[in-house]
C-alpha cells in the first residue's frame, strides 16, 4: 500500500488532511510543496492537481482532491479509529459543520488575509513578477481574487461581510462547545479537525473575536485538540513560512 501526500505547512487545508491522516494512524510518504515558492503551480505538480493546490492524496497510484473529501475517503478506506459518527443523523450534522467551513469560514479567513498581506508581498516583487506568478495560477477564480487583493480592490462591503462570517463562525462554535468537549454527539469526528484547521489561527490573526473572556468553550477546546497525539503530530509537521500558515 503506497499512500503519498502532497501539502503545504501545518495550517488550513493542509492541516485538515495532515490531522485525519495522523489521528487515524494511516502511514504515508510526506510530500512538502512550498507554497511561498509556488511549487504548487510547478508543471510536475500540476500534473498530479491541476488546481494547482494543495492537498492532494495519492493512494496506490490513484489522485485524490479537495480536502474535505479526502478526509472522508482517509476515515473510509483505512483502519483506525472512526473520524466520523456511527448515527447518519450526526454524520448529517457533521457534514453541516464540514460545508460551513468550507463555503464559509474558510473563504472569509483567505479573503481577509489575502487583502492584509498580498498587496505587500506583491509590491515587495521586481517589477512585473507578480504577474508573472498570477499567470500561472490555474484556477480563474483564485488569479481574479488575487489579482483585486494586490490592488486593494476589495470593497468595504465585501470586507465586513467577512469580518461578520468570523463573528458569526466563532459564536457558533462558542455556543456549540458550550457543555460540550466535541463539536458533534459529544465525540471528537471531521467536525472538529475541519473547523479546528482554520480556528487554531484565530487567536493570534483575530484576538478580539477568540480570546479567554469572549469565547472560553472555544479556547479550552482548542487545547484539547492540540493534546491530541494525531493533531499534535500534525502541528508538528514542518513549517517553513508564516505567510502560508493559515491563509493559503
Ligand atoms: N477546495 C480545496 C482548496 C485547496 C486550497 O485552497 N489550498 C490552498 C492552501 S490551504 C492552496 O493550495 N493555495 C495556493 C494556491 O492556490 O496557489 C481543498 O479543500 O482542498
Amino acid at each position: 500500500m503506497a499512500v503519498d501526500l502532497y501539502h503545504g505547512e501545518p495550517g488550513s487545508n493542509s492541516l485538515k488532511v495532515l490531522q485525519a491522516i495522523h489521528e487515524k494512524g494511516v502511514p504515508f510518504t510526506s510530500h512538502y510543496i512550498n507554497l511561498t515558492k509556488f511549487e504548487q503551480h510547478d508543471p510536475e505538480y500540476l500534473r498530479i492537481n491541476p488546481a494547482g493546490q494543495v492537498p492532494t492524496l495519492v493512494h496506490d497510484g490513484r489522485v485524490l482532491t479537495e480536502s474535505t473529501v479526502i478526509n472522508e475517503y482517509i476515515d473510509d478506506a483505512f483502519p483506525g479509529p472512526p473520524l466520523k459518527p456511527a448515527d447518519p443523523y450526526d454524520q448529517g450534522l457533521m457534514r453541516i459543520w464540514t460545508k460551513y467551513v468550507d463555503e464559509v469560514f474558510r473563504p472569509s479567513l483567505s479573503f481577509l488575509a489575502w487583502h492584509a498581506v498580498i498587496p505587500g508581498l506583491a509590491g515587495a516583487m521586481p517589477e512585473g513578477a507578480f504577474e508573472e506568478r498570477l499567470a500561472r495560477i490555474p484556477l480563474k477564480e483564485k488569479r481574479d481574487k488575487w489579482a483585486l487583493a494586490a490592488s486593494g480592490g476589495f470593497t468595504e462591503r465585501e470586507l465586513e461581510s467577512w469580518r461578520h462570517n468570523l463573528a458569526e463562525v466563532t459564536d457558533r462554535v462558542e455556543q456549540a462547545l458550550t457543555g460540550h468537549d466535541w463539536l458533534v454527539a459529544d465525540r471528537f469526528s471531521l467536525a472538529d479537525i475541519a473547523v479546528f484547521a482554520m480556528a487554531v489561527s484565530m487567536p493570534r490573526s483575530h484576538g478580539h473575536l477568540w480570546n479567554a473572556e469572549r469565547t472560553p468553550h472555544a479556547m479550552a477546546w482548542l487545547e484539547r485538540m492540540k493534546a491530541r497525539p494525531g493533531v499534535a503530530a500534525a502541528l508538528a509537521m514542518p513549517n517553513h513560512t508564516s505567510f502560508a500558515r493559515a491563509e493559503g
